[in-house]
């Protein structure tokens, strides 16, 4: 079996922080060193994802050339995943030639079947003054689903509803915040309906036409959740095409200023990448997509779960040649103390910048990967903290497993030489070890093929504390007072080293930069493409990791402690964060007090009045039919309003405030039972209720579009 790996593909529009890297990438790079180190054949590929809105948007706010943004993004993104020991096969990048021949090709192969797509022309929202059509983020409106008044044309961020421009309720052009207007244009439109079906029973029983790809209960409950909740609501066909100038140009005569969507190319990034990297290496990519021993995991975040278990899988199905996914083990989301990863507040820490600001930190990105592994998001949401960081730093890394290599060092070469001792062939006390660091490295390799990181990240800390135990009751340095020759001495040093070389071995998938330091202090050389199966195998073969006679190295401090009374520097690097963090506190408090303040401006309370006296006062829904300015006023406009069973008169002081074309049409609340009284000489018959804020600011107090007029409101 050989096993292709793909991390969702970041969009190369800005830089990724902790929580990406806690969600897609992270584990995934725990699995691949895994699997490499069990002497699997692995590929593991991902690239950046340059198209789409969120990077056309950007470009047009910082006035430069999409192309100049990815390239940023791309390389920045690129160097932080390998500060940080990110160790993809292929790191490629969706505005490479490869991939739009590669994209195209996939969409023709799709057309060439003639089931697949819909070419509808249907209305969407089009903006004159940019000259474009508004999909996705280039539009927003109110969410018809929660009220959300900043909803995307693509999808909701409040309650996750996925949504088309359609829905919004009060659209504007994300652009030039103008009201846009309806016009005809022609999309390709990927029959996912079609695929409902089958959809079903892959997720729900891993079975397709009755064969077993997959068993279900391996899928984590979550990302099965997910899909259930929306196959069960039906699926239906989505466009696939946008009318936009970034992206692959939809490969049909006619389809001109067409691009795909960024959703249907950006899997196929996967695609690319291996044949991408198969040219680089001289490899077969077709079989890591293709062929019946070839598995398929997708590492992603829970944002992504529908498009890599839904739209992607019925893609590859339609297309014909490709695998499913055996797996999508996708995790939840991270936040940062407590909130949301936030660029604009401020809160959280990106990756480069924690490269840069830890670069005298020792074993900086190992620190890091394993606070963020002790606390996936593996089933739920989890919350990232300094005070984590530094204890697990301090408590697993430095106590545990730093502490005890260095005295197994130490002891050794005080007593042996630097050595490892001779035992005799018949010791139980050996075997019984070795049987205990052989359940000990399948136990930690069975959780990470079950994609549950956390827990054999646990396991590791404990063959640590047994590591530590073991050596701390058989006490040499106790048997060494009594009597040097002790032949208890040498088994316990043989031991000790064993558990040692044993965590070395363990620790290289989650702390890669340690476990070679670690290796060749125990081993002197660096470890094997496939140490952990030749570790296995000794083991269950009754031999020990290392032979007596063989050299090992002195240890030191590997994990110099972060609270330590004689050094500050570490938690001088950390104490750096959290004054940021606390900055960023600040001006969050700065602007609510600001809030709070206009609370201040506000108009004193009125005196109390009985119900009584408030259910004299008639008010009703109303309609403003027309406008127009009153003569000899500035601030006076002559409305009239439509109270359903009548019209009326009504002078009002807001032409100040709204042009006579800004008010014809809008819905208002009224007083209806106020004495008609004349106004510059005009007759005013009821009166507009406005809100009005600090500033001076009116609005209208406004019922819904589709509201009646003469209704009550009390
Ligand atoms: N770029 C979305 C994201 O970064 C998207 C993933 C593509 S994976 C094919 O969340
Ligand atoms: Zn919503």
């Amino acid at each position: 079996m050989r096993t292709l790996l793909t991390s969702a593909l970041p969009y190369a529009n800005g830089p990724l922080h902790l929580g990406h890297l806690a969600g897609a990438y992270l584990p995934a790079d725990i699995y691949a060193r895994y699997l490499r180190l069990r002497g699997r054949e692995v590929l593991w590929v991902c690239g950046s994802d340059e198209h789409g809105a969120a990077i056309t948007l950007r470009a047009k706010k910082e006035g430069i050339e999409p192309q100049a943004i990815v390239d940023k993004y791309h390389h920045l993104n690129k160097g932080s995943f390998d500060a940080l020991g990110i160790s993809f096969d292929y790191y490629h990048r969706t505005s490479d030639p490869l991939h739009h021949e590669t994209s195209q090709e996939f969409f023709k192969k799709l057309l060439e079947r003639g089931d697949q797509f819909e070419v509808k022309t249907t209305q969407q929202y089009y903006d004159p003054q940019i000259d474009q059509f508004l999909a996705d983020r280039y539009i927003k409106g109110e969410c018809p689903n929660c009220g959300n008044p900043e909803a995307f044309g693509d999808q909701c961020e409040v309650c996750g509803r996925d949504l088309s421009p359609t829905e919004l309720i009060n659209p504007v052009s994300v652009v030039t915040g103008t009201k846009p207007e309806l016009r005809e244009t022609k999309h390709w439109f990927f029959r996912l309906d079609e695929h409902e079906a089958w959809l079903k029973t892959w997720i729900q029983e891993g079975k397709l036409d009755g064969v077993q790809l997959h068993d279900p209960k391996d899928w984590k409950k979550h990302v099965i959740g997910q899909c259930m909740s929306w196959l069960n609501q039906g699926l239906q066909a989505r466009s696939i095409t946008r009318d936009l100038d970034w992206g692959i140009q939809v490969p049909v005569e006619g389809a001109e200023g067409k691009v795909l969507y960024v959703w249907f190319d950006a899997p196929i990034g996967y695609i690319s990448a291996t044949k991408q990297w198969a040219k680089e290496t001289g490899g077969d990519w077709e079989k890591w997509w293709k062929a019946d021993d070839s598995r398929l995991v997708h590492f992603i975040g829970k944002d992504n779960i529908v498009f890599h278990c839904i739209v992607f899988p019925a893609m590859l199905k339609a297309h014909g040649d490709f695998n499913l996914p055996e797996n999508v083990p996708a995790n939840q989301f991270l936040n940062f103390e407590g909130d949301k990863f936030s660029k604009s507040r401020g809160w959280g820490i990106e990756l480069q910048e924690y490269v840069d600001e830890f670069k005298d930190f020792p074993n900086a990105a190992d620190a890091l990967r394993w606070a963020l592994i002790r606390n996936l998001p593996e089933q739920q949401d989890a919350d990232f903290t300094w005070d984590g960081f530094t204890e697990y730093h301090d408590k697993d890394l430095a106590d545990k497993l730093g502490n005890f290599v260095n005295r197994v060092t130490v002891l050794t070469h005080k007593y042996f030489d630097g050595k490892v001792p001779e035992v005799t062939s018949t010791n139980e006390d050996v075997t019984s070890v070795n049987d205990q660091l052989f359940a000990s490295l399948n136990s930690i390799g069975d959780d990470i093929e079950g994609y549950r990181f956390k827990d054999a990240a646990t396991a590791f800390v404990e063959l640590a504390t047994y590591g530590n135990t073991y050596l701390q009751d058989a006490a040499p340095w106790s048997l060494f007072k009594a009597d040097p020759a002790d032949p208890a001495i040498a088994t316990t040093m043989f031991n000790s080293i064993q558990i040692a070389a044993a965590l070395s071995l363990a620790a290289a998938p989650f702390i890669p930069e340690a476990a070679a330091k670690l290796r060749e202090i125990i081993y002197q050389t660096p470890a094997e493409d496939n140490a952990w199966k030749l570790a296995i195998q000794r083991l269950s073969q009754g031999k020990s990791l290392r032979e007596a006679g063989a050299v090992i190295g002195h240890a030191g401090v590997l994990f110099p402690k972060i609270i330590d009374r004689k050094d500050d520097s570490r938690n001088a690097i950390i104490q750096k964060q959290r004054d940021k963090m606390q900055a960023a506190l600040e001006a969050k408090n700065e602007l609510e007090a600001q809030a709070n303040a206009s609370d201040v401006a506000r108009e004193p309370a009125k005196a109390e009045v009985s119900f009584d006296d408030f259910t004299k006062l008639d008010l009703r829904t109303a309609t403003v039919l027309t406008a127009e300015k009153v003569k000899k006023s500035s601030k006076l406009l002559h409305l009239t309003i439509d109270l359903g069973s009548e019209e009326r008169s009504v002078v009002s002081g807001i032409a100040k405030h709204f042009s006579p074309e800004e008010v014809i049409g809008k819905r208002v609340v009224t007083v209806t039972n106020l004495a008609p009284r004349k106004m510059a000489g005009v007759l005013s018959e009821a009166m507009i209720l406005m809100a009005e804020d600090a500033e001076g600011k009116l609005v209208f107090v406004s019922p819904p579009a589709d509201f009646g007029n003469g209704w009550t409101v009390r």
